[in-house]
C-alpha cells in the first residue's frame, strides 16, 4: 500500500511538517525519523522530531538528536502547539495510533495530513497517506525507498545514512532475521557506498552497555532464565523490585528475550516484565511459528511473526501461569518450527 504519487505531491509546497514515532524509541524509529527529517529539510520544509517518550543514550549520537523534543508534561503546551502548526504529520515505524501515548489525541485531532510509513502489520486507517510494507525489515529502508522513488536519493548524505544504518541494522538483528532481503543488503551498500562506517555505528549502538545493565543481565541469565524443553521455550521473568534492584532504566531489558531464544533447541522466547501497571510480555519465535497470533490471540498484542508483544492487567505470577497454560495449545507446532 504506497500513497507515492500523493506524498510527491504533498511534498511540492515547503510546509512545516512534523515526525514522530512510537513510544520507547528503537534505532529504527529515532534513525527512520531523523533520517526522512534530514531529507525533508533539503527539501526546503521546516522540520520538528517530537517522539512520545525519552529513549536510551546509545541512539542520541544520531545526526539531529539535539533537535528531538521529547514528551513530557512539562512540554505539553509546547508540543500540541506544534502539532496543532503542522501542516502535515509523518507517523513512523508504528501501525496504531496508541503506541505514541499521550500525543494520541493530539495527532488525531490535528488538521494536518497525516503519513504513515511503517512496517508493522495491520496498520490503523488514521492516515491520509501511507506507504507501508510489511515485507519491509525496517522503516528505515522504508524511507531509503521512499526518497529514491521520490528522486532523491543524491540527497542521501553521511548523517542521514548513518540514522539509517542504524534502523536497517537493528531491526535485522544485524541483518541476520529472516527480513533480511537482497534489497535491505543492497540499500546498506549503498549507505556505505556514500560514507557511511559500520563499525563505528555498530559499537555505539551495541558496545555501549552501561555496567549496570550487564550485571543486570548477568543476574536475569543465572537466576531468571527458565527453559521448558518439552515446548521448546524458555522465558523470563522480571519484578519491579529487580528492575528497582539494578536501577533498571527505559532500554536495559531490551534484547534480553534473545538470549532466551538462542538456547539450544529453543524456538519460542518470552520475557514478562512487571511495569507496575501493567505486565508487559515481549515475545520471539523462529521459522514459522507466530508469536504475533499468540500475542494477540491470548495477551492483547501485536507485531510481527517472529517478534511480538502483549500487555495484561495481571499479576506477574498470574500472567506467566497464563502463558504457561496457553502452552499445550500450540504444542504441535512448536514442536514442528524448524
Ligand atoms: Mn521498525
Amino acid at each position: 500500500m504506497q500513497d507515492l504519487d500523493a506524498i510527491r505531491e504533498l511534498l511540492l509546497k515547503p510546509q512545516t511538517v512534523l515526525i514522530t514515532t512510537h513510544q520507547n524509541p528503537d534505532a529504527d524509529a529515532l534513525g527512520s525519523s531523523l533520517g526522512l527529517a534530514g531529507y525533508l529539510k533539503k527539501r526546503g520544509h521546516r522540520v520538528t522530531v517530537v517522539t512520545p517518550t525519552d529513549y536510551p543514550e546509545n541512539l542520541t549520537w544520531m545526526h539531529g538528536n539535539e533537535e528531538v523534543i521529547a514528551f513530557e508534561e512539562k512540554k505539553r503546551v509546547e508540543v500540541s502547539q506544534l502539532i496543532e502548526q503542522a501542516d502535515s504529520i509523518f507517523c513512523l515505524d508504528f501501525s496504531a495510533l496508541n503506541r505514541i501515548r499521550q500525543l494520541e489525541p493530539m495527532v488525531r485531532q490535528s488538521r494536518a495530513k497525516k503519513v504513515l510509513i511503517d512496517h508493522h502489520l495491520e496498520p490503523e486507517a488514521f492516515a491520509d497517506y501511507v506507504y507501508w510494507d510489511s515485507s519491509a525489515a525496517a522503516t528505515a529502508e522504508l524511507i531509503f525507498r521512499l526518497i529514491d522513488q521520490l528522486g532523491d536519493k543524491h540527497l542521501i548524505d553521511v548523517a542521514m545514512g548513518e540514522c539509517l544504518y542504524a534502523g536497517l541494522m537493528t531491526d535485522t538483528g544485524s541483518f541476520r532475521h529472516a527480513s533480511t532481503t537482497g534489497y535491505v543488503h543492497r540499500v546498506a551498500a549503498e549507505l556505505l557506498d556514500i560514507g557511511v562506517e559500520v563499525n563505528p555505528i555498530h559499537r555505539r549502538i551495541y558496545d555501549n552497555i552501561s555496567i549496570e545493565k550487564l550485571r543486570f543481565l548477568g543476574y536475569i541469565l543465572a537466576e531468571k532464565l527458565v527453559v521448558v524443553p518439552e515446548y521448546r521455550f524458555a522465558y523470563i521473568t522480571i519484578t519491579e523490585a529487580e528492575l528497582k534492584r539494578f536501577r533498571s532504566k527505559a532500554g536495559d531489558t531490551e534484547g534480553m528475550v534473545n538470549y532466551a531464544l538462542s538456547v539450544e533447541g529453543v524456538v519460542m522466547a518470552a520475557i514478562l516484565i512487571d511495569r507496575g501497571d501493567e505486565i508487559k510480555l515481549s515475545f520471539r519465535s523462529v521459522g514459522e511459528f507466530s508469536v504475533r497470533d499468540l500475542a494477540s490471540r491470548h495477551f492483547s498484542g501485536g507485531g510481527h511473526r517472529n517478534a511480538a508483544g502483549g500487555r495484561t492487567a495481571l499479576s506477574l505470577r498470574d500472567t506467566e501461569e497464563q502463558l504457561l497454560n496457553v502452552l499445550p495449545l500450540y504444542h504441535e507446532q512448536l514442536l514442528e518450527t524448524v
